[in-house]
């Protein structure tokens, strides 16, 4: 079993598309662990997207991250990493293929509605920032 971390941001939360973006996870088979919405303070932003900070584009990141409530998300399931990765599509909405979560609601790479762990190691990285390990349900 796998976990990983999604994010939905704060212009997948403005769109109204929280379920849908759920429901999609959940048809997949994923458990969720934990769920919250949350307002990103610039502090956690810039620890979540540490492996960024010496890019042209991390201010805009951490602006766009802490914009607006999100909704924090602990899902669990085999290859959970990898799936979530295929239901959220390309980095780049406007590439993304049509069925993902980005190719069916972003238009470009800025505003591109999920984020999901890429890997154990971002995972473990991650999942700290928004959750205490009391807040992950055994079940
Ligand atoms: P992903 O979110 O698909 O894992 P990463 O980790 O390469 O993509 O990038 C993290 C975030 O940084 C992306 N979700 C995207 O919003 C933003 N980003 C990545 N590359 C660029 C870029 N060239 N210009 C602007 N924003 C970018």
């Amino acid at each position: 079993m796998e976990r990983t971390l999604v994010l939905v941001k704060p212009d997948g939360v403005k769109k109204h598309i929280v379920g849908n973006i759920i429901e999609r996870f959940e048809n997949k088979g994923l458990k969720i662990l934990s769920l919250k919405m949350m307002k990103v303070s610039e502090s956690k932003a810039k620890e979540h997207y540490s492996v960024h900070s010496m890019k042209p584009f991390f201010d805009g990141l951490v602006s766009y991250l802490t914009s607006g409530p999100i909704i924090a998300i602990i899902l669990e399931g085999d290859n959970a990493i990898i799936s979530c990765r295929n239901l959220a599509g390309a980095t780049d909405g406007s590439k993304a293929a049509a069925g993902t979560i980005r190719g069916d609601f972003s238009l470009n790479i800025e505003e591109n509605i999920v984020h999901a762990s890429d890997s154990q190691e971002a995972y473990n990285h991650e999942y700290k920032i928004f959750f205490n390990e009391n807040e992950i349900m055994d079940y």
